[in-house]
C-alpha cells in the first residue's frame, strides 16, 4: 500500500516537472512554429515574467524582401527590449496591481496603466503577432472565408491592398497598420501610434477589434534596408506575409 502510494507520488511529481518544464516561452514557440496564435498562450504563467519568442524561421530566411541584419536588431533588440522592460514596468507596478497578467487584462485596462505598460506591452504583443505573420513561404493572396471577406468589403484583393498599404504609408511617425475583425464581424483597415493596437481598450485606438494582419512601419522596421522609402518596405513586405496565420486569426482557430 505505502509503495503503491508513494509510485503514485512519484508519477504525480514527473507530472508536474513536464508540465512546470513547458514554460510560456515554449507553449509560444511551439505555437508560433505551428503558426496558430491563441489570445490563451499570452497568459502569462511562467513566474510572472514574460519572455521573447523565438523566430518561427532564421534571421535571413525572409531574404531578399526584408534583410538578415534588420531582423536581427527588430528581433534580438528590439522585441527583446520591449520584453525587458515590460518586465521592469510590471514590477514597478507591484504583485498586486493586476488581477492577471494576461494581454487580454492588461490591453482592456490600459488607460489605468502607466505608459511604460502601455507602449512596452504593446510592443511586445504587437511584434511577437507580427513575426508570426510573415513567413519565407508566403502565397500572394489568402485563401478560403478570408479571400472571399475580403472581395466582399473592400471590391478586390489588389484594392484591399491599396487601402492597407495607404494606412501604412499615412501613419504619422512611428506606429502600425492592422486588418481588424470588428465585434460585429465586419473587416477593417486601421493604424494605430507608437506600439498601441486594436485590442487596447482606448479612445485614441479607432477601430477596435481582433487584429487578422499587421504591419510595423516603424523606421526600425526598414532602415537599414530602405532608409527613408517607406513605400519600398511595404511592397516587399507583401512578398512575406503569412495568409495561412491571418486565415487561422479571421477563422478564431486557436
Ligand atoms: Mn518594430
Amino acid at each position: 500500500m505505502e509503495k503503491e502510494n508513494s509510485r503514485r507520488d512519484f508519477i504525480k511529481k514527473s507530472a508536474t516537472l513536464i508540465i512546470g518544464s513547458l514554460t510560456a516561452s515554449s507553449i509560444l514557440n511551439s505555437a508560433f512554429a505551428s503558426g496558430k496564435f491563441a489570445d490563451s498562450i499570452f497568459i502569462n504563467p511562467d513566474g510572472g515574467k514574460f519572455s521573447l519568442p523565438a523566430l518561427p524561421y532564421g534571421y535571413d530566411a525572409l531574404e531578399p524582401h526584408i534583410d538578415k541584419m534588420t531582423m536581427e536588431i527588430h528581433h534580438g533588440k528590439h522585441h527583446k527590449a520591449y520584453v525587458d522592460n515590460l518586465n521592469k514596468a510590471l514590477d514597478a507596478l507591484g504583485k498586486n496591481a493586476l488581477e492577471d497578467q494576461s494581454f487580454e487584462h492588461i490591453f482592456d485596462k490600459i488607460e489605468k496603466l502607466p505608459d511604460a505598460v502601455r507602449n512596452n506591452a504593446g510592443g511586445h504583443y504587437n511584434h511577437s503577432l507580427f513575426w508570426t505573420l510573415m513567413t519565407p513561404k508566403g502565397s500572394a493572396e489568402p485563401k478560403g472565408k478570408l479571400a472571399e471577406d475580403i472581395k466582399a468589403g473592400f471590391g478586390s484583393f489588389e484594392e484591399f491592398k491599396k487601402q492597407f498599404s495607404d494606412a501604412a504609408m499615412k501613419r504619422f511617425g512611428s506606429g502600425w497598420a492592422w486588418l481588424v475583425k470588428t465585434k460585429k464581424g465586419k473587416l477593417v483597415i486601421t493604424s494605430t501610434a507608437n506600439q498601441d493596437n486594436p485590442l487596447m481598450n482606448s479612445d485614441s485606438v479607432e477601430a477596435k477589434g481582433t487584429p487578422i494582419l499587421a504591419l510595423d512601419v516603424w523606421e526600425h522596421a526598414y532602415y537599414l534596408k530602405n532608409q527613408n522609402r517607406r513605400a519600398d518596405y511595404i511592397a516587399s513586405w507583401w512578398n512575406v506575409v503569412n495568409w495561412e496565420t491571418a486565415e487561422g486569426l479571421y477563422e478564431g482557430k486557436k
